[in-house]
């Protein structure tokens, strides 16, 4: 897939207030500071097209982004920001999971997971229970230029282990850097396939 042109749309704060779902789309989530907004310039090749922090809970609101005049792409605001108060880290959680229940034509939800770390258990509960409501999602680690490919490919591997022990079979899996454009076209190549079977599927 190529980026022919990229538009900011919309922030929102719930699902009420989001572009009406007559696009095909698919939305970044994952861990505060995880790298979801470089994630989405980086595969855009647009330096500021969402807002990139050095502090985590940047991204507060729903960000809708038009991508070739033909799809969504959602840059929702990260889990488990511990420095938040409990009321709104729950009532942004809440959000989260109306937004990627109920949102119809979300074609799948990547997450995001930090390459740095062993497996953490907020994002195994997370994607566990993404399975239990069989929400269709794909995992990307992030920033795998901060580690050498040994240490990525040994926290994959971990993180792969640990779905096993609930699932019998494993979601599509990215690795990717911003900083060095890693997982670009294997990524942007997914989404396309995406896109190509629910343009099929309206046609009949
Ligand atoms: N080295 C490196 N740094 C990265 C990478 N991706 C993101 N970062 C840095 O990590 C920090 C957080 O990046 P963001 O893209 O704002 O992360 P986010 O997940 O959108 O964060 P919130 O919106 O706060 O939830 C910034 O300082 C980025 O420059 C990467 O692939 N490699
Ligand atoms: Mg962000």
């Amino acid at each position: 897939m190529e980026i022919k042109q990229t538009e900011y749309l919309i922030s929102s704060p719930g699902i009420a207030n989001c572009p009406k779902p007559d696009k095909p789309e698919v939305a970044f989530l994952g861990r505060s500071n995880v790298g979801k907004s470089s994630l989405i310039n980086m595969l855009t090749n647009k330096k500021e097209l969402a807002k990139v922090s050095a502090t985590p809970g940047k991204t507060q609101l729903i960000n809708h982004f038009l991508i070739n005049k033909t799809m969504y792409w959602v840059d929702l605001p990260g889990y488990g920001f511990a420095k938040v108060s409990q009321a709104r880290r729950m009532e942004w959680t809440k959000m989260i999971w109306n937004y990627v229940e109920k949102r119809e034509n979300l074609l799948t939800l990547f997450i995001l997971i930090d390459s740095r770390h062993t497996p953490q258990k907020i994002d195994i509960d997370f994607v566990n229970k993404l399975g239990e409501k069989g929400i269709p999602f794909s995992i990307i680690f992030t920033k795998a230029d901060k580690e050498t490919q040994k240490e990525v490919s040994l926290h994959v591997s971990q993180f792969k282990k640990a779905l096993l022990a609930y699932w019998e079979e494993l979601p599509p899996i990215f690795v990717s850097s911003a900083v060095k454009k890693l997982g670009r076209k294997e990524i942007l190549t997914y989404i396309e396939g995406l896109c190509n079977d629910y343009m099929k599927d309206e046609l009949l």
